[in-house]
């Protein structure tokens, strides 16, 4: 074989299939290769046209197929999978050469897997990869872990198929080992957050303002043109104006209210569990979406007949439709400031290096939450680099500042309505308790002192101490 691929992809579903197609139409050639040879088949066959594919039915095949150092786009079925695929190219690889995971696989995996292939001298690169199959073809955002050698040999090819925001790519050597994948999951967290705001927001106006969806799609198109402009607000006009074809009903009316989840969002939480993180905004967009979809629960709370508010809540004190703008943006720029110290807590866990402001940039377009603020955030980590929560970026303190009456009118309105808004309640919350001069969380220290002898520290001088209380004579419990 004369001509040799400059990259290969193997596992060639719908999103590797998109990836090679978006390659090879950069002029790039590329070796292509999946389980089943039918899929790679069937990619030659209907897309041969877009550019020059080397189609290998044996892994023999397409890692002979491949120039030095070796890059190895792997993209099947996250898990098992990934290290089934694994397992049968690292041996058949030479030193240098690169296996490239873009699938959603959790970034512990990828440490391990790096690590196991960095003895081995093979470059491992857990890649997060967003947008979607749209994405994959038209340009992604992409998100590279790995060695900073391996983004050498790499980066440019990914680099020239990412989307672009003023010729700008969307793709930046995120830091090693796992912050690649690590950043993709934060990203997918931020993004349930944001849908369960857009819901909330949607909710209220619909049950208060008393408005028909195609009036509320109306009303996102508005706020797309403003500071809340961005993809997610965009699609849910498309998808708040659209009638069911069957019974012409409004289509949002049609669906089973019982949100699906595929674990991005639940990884994010349990992943800031562990680093001590306060993200409640992805925390209840992932709970909204467990009790959304708890038919059980609510079946027998509807049986049961919970009631409602007891009297009748009044009108919404102030503009419905500006209030809610007020806090849906205001709850937004919370969850991502969440997010964004999630991001800065596990690079400090794990030495990553990440540069916040550059993730902010390479998500300005290929991915699901590409919107206009994120230049703002970029802005912010510019302007300071160490920022310890967006929050107190000039930007989004003045946001905030001048959301904060019309955010607290909308938490009242939905309670006394008896309309959930966890998203926008527990914004507001965190809000407020970053505020807060005092915290009640003196009490529970002196509660844990009182029952386990935990300790607790003094606002007047150093050390831990202990109170020596009136039960103190009995056997003590730990908390
Ligand atoms: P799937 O996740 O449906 O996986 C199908 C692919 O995995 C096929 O090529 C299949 O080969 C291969 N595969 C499986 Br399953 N088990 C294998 C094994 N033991 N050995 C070798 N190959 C195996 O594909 P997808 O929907 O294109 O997604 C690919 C990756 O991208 C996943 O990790 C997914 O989470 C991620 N993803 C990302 C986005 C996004 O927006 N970024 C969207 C969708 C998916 P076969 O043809 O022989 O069965």
């Amino acid at each position: 074989m004369s001509e040799k691929a400059q990259i290969g992809v193997t596992g060639l579903a719908v999103m590797g299939r998109n990836l090679a197609r978006n390659f090879a139409r950069h002029g790039h050639t590329v070796a292509v290769h999946n389980r089943s040879y039918n899929r790679t088949k069937e990619l030659v066959e209907e897309f041969g046209n877009e550019g020059t594919f080397i189609p290998s039915e044996s892994a023999e095949d397409f890692v002979a197929s491949l120039e030095r150092p070796r890059r190895v786009v792997i993209m099947v079925k996250a898990g098992a999978p990934t290290d089934a695929v694994i397992d049968e190219f690292a041996p058949l690889l030479e030193e240098g050469d690169m296996l490239i995971d873009a699938g959603n696989a959790h970034y512990l995996d990828t440490r391990r897997r790096e690590a196991a292939l960095r003895e081995r001298g093979l470059h491992f690169v857990g890649t997060g990869v967003s947008g979607g199959e749209e994405g994959a073809l038209h340009g992604p955002s992409i998100m590279p872990g790995g060695s900073p050698e391996s983004y050498e040999a790499l980066g440019p090819l990914l680099e020239d198929i990412s989307a672009k925001v003023d010729g700008e790519p969307c793709c930046v050597h995120v830091g090693p080992d796992g912050a690649g994948h690590f950043v993709k999951m934060v990203h997918n967290g931020i993004e349930y957050a944001d849908m369960q705001l857009i819901a909330e927001a949607y909710d209220l106006l619909r049950q208060v303002g008393g408005h028909t969806p195609s009036e509320i799609a109306d009303v996102f198109r508005g706020w797309n043109e403003g500071r809340l402009g961005s993809y997610l607000i965009e699609i849910t006009a498309e998808v708040l104006k659209q009638n069911d074809a069957e019974s012409g009903q409004p289509f949002v009316d049609i669906v089973l209210d019982q949100a699906e989840q595929k674990g991005t969002g639940r990884w994010t939480v349990q992943a800031a569990l562990d680093l001590g993180v306060p993200v409640s905004g992805i925390a209840e967009s992932v709970f909204a979406r467990a009790l959304s979809g708890g038919a059980d629960v609510r079946k027998a709370a509807a049986d049961a007949g919970l009631p409602g508010p007891s009297a009748t809540a009044g009108a919404h004190e102030g503009d419905l439709q500006a209030d809610v703008e007020q806090a849906l943006f205001a709850s937004k720029i919370v969850a991502y400031a969440q997010g964004f110290q999630q991001i800065q807590a596990a690079s400090k866990e794990y030495g990553w290096s990440i540069d916040p402001g550059a993730m902010a940039k390479i998500w300005r377009a290929g991915c699901i939450i590409r919107a206009k603020f994120l230049d703002f955030i970029k802005q912010a980590y510019d302007k300071s680099p160490e920022l310890t929560t967006l929050l107190v970026d000039q930007y989004f303190l003045d946001a905030v500042s001048g959301a904060q009456d019309a955010w607290r009118r909308v938490v009242v309105t939905a309670a006394q309505h008896g309309i959930p808004a966890p998203g926008f309640a527990s914004a507001l919350a965190y809000f407020d308790g970053l505020r807060a001069a005092r915290l009640p969380a003196a009490l529970i220290q002196g509660q844990r002192d009182f029952f386990g002898a935990h300790t607790y520290r003094r606002v007047d001088k150093e050390g831990a101490f202990h109170t020596l209380w009136a039960t103190d004579d009995r056997k003590e419990i730990d908390a």
